[in-house]
């Protein structure tokens, strides 16, 4: 089945970096009736197609070509955390005050670069969807999740809200997390725990459990992590170990996306992983040798 193109264009959701999980967030968006404009790396002139497969069978989203003159009204950023500032280069000129923007990537780190950005509207998210693309126009939808949306400055909590308001009539699971700094530590732990040791050890996520060396590994890195997220956050953090374990469990086939980085030869996000997590314990001064450790060994490759 083909979905027709969206003639609305008022509230316009423009998706910077349609890679697996952008492209699933606009076929849901655009299935539910919301304009939706991708944007990658070279401009398109015409329509893309992209099949989206789910439990219920497959469909054909078609998608109006971006107008590079058109303000950007509503701005959900996916691409790599790495990308995030020269990605925002390009569609600079086309925000405005108005603009609404949610950040929804792996990795902390880049919420900072948006600070000089014509819009103070910024809300962020983090989902537990699973999605990966085997080609540029098909999109498999893998594993259900939840997305969680929330604001790291509360002048903004309303439209947080209002993402979720309207995300909701996608049928994906969305939620405003008032504690979502929470929340995105505890994405960036999970990640901190997992992704490069599947980059050390090259195999899938679930493949960690069966390896007593890289076990052994993940709670060294899990009790560095717990350190620096109780001192970021004021809180006492434990149980880390047991749930990475269980993520690497639930997602045992998946190659983890730093993983599938390397093997493309592409930059990973280790930066905006470990790397910032080493840069929360160098600010409160937290030694954090393991994590040091796997860091230059992923930067070594
Ligand atoms: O988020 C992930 C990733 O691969 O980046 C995990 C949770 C490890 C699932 O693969």
């Amino acid at each position: 089945m083909t979905a027709a193109l969206n003639k609305d264009t008022r509230n316009t959701w423009h998706i910077l970096g349609p890679g697996a999980i952008g492209c699933l967030f606009a076929c849901h968006l655009q299935q539910a009736g919301l304009a939706v404009r991708l944007i990658g790396r070279r401009p398109e002139h015409g329509v893309r197609r992209i099949r989206l497969n789910t439990d219920n069978g497959e469909q054909e989203q078609v998608f109006a070509p971006d107008h590079p003159a058109q303000p950007i009204t509503h701005l959900l950023i996916t691409v790599k955390a790495h990308q995030t500032t020269a990605a925002l280069q390009a569609v600079r000129q086309r925000l405005t005050a108005q603009t609404l923007i949610v950040l929804m990537q792996n990795g902390m780190g880049t919420w900072q670069a948006l600070q000089d950005l014509p819009t103070r509207r910024i809300v962020v998210a983090t989902t537990t969807e699973g999605a990966h693309r085997p080609a540029a126009d098909r999109v498999i939808h893998a594993g259900r999740g939840e997305t969680w949306v929330g604001t790291l400055d509360p002048r903004y909590q309303a439209d947080a809200a209002r993402v979720c308001r309207d995300w909701s009539a996608t049928g994906l699971v969305v939620e405003e997390d008032p504690e979502i700094l929470h929340r995105l530590w505890q994405k960036l732990a999970i990640n901190c725990a997992i992704n490069p040791l599947t980059v050390l050890y090259d195999c899938p996520n679930g493949a960690l459990l069966n390896n007593t060396e890289a076990l052994e590994l993940m709670q060294q890195v899990c009790r560095e992590v717990e350190q620096v997220m109780g001192s970021a956050l004021g809180e006492k953090p434990s149980g880390l170990f047991e749930l990475a374990k269980a993520v690497s469990a639930k997602t045992s086939s998946n190659i983890s996306s730093m993983l599938q980085d390397v093997r493309k030869q592409q930059q990973t996000e280790i930066d905006h992983i470990t790397g910032y997590l080493l840069d929360q314990a160098r600010r409160l001064g937290i030694a954090c040798p393991c994590n040091e450790r796997i860091l230059k060994q992923i930067k070594a490759r």
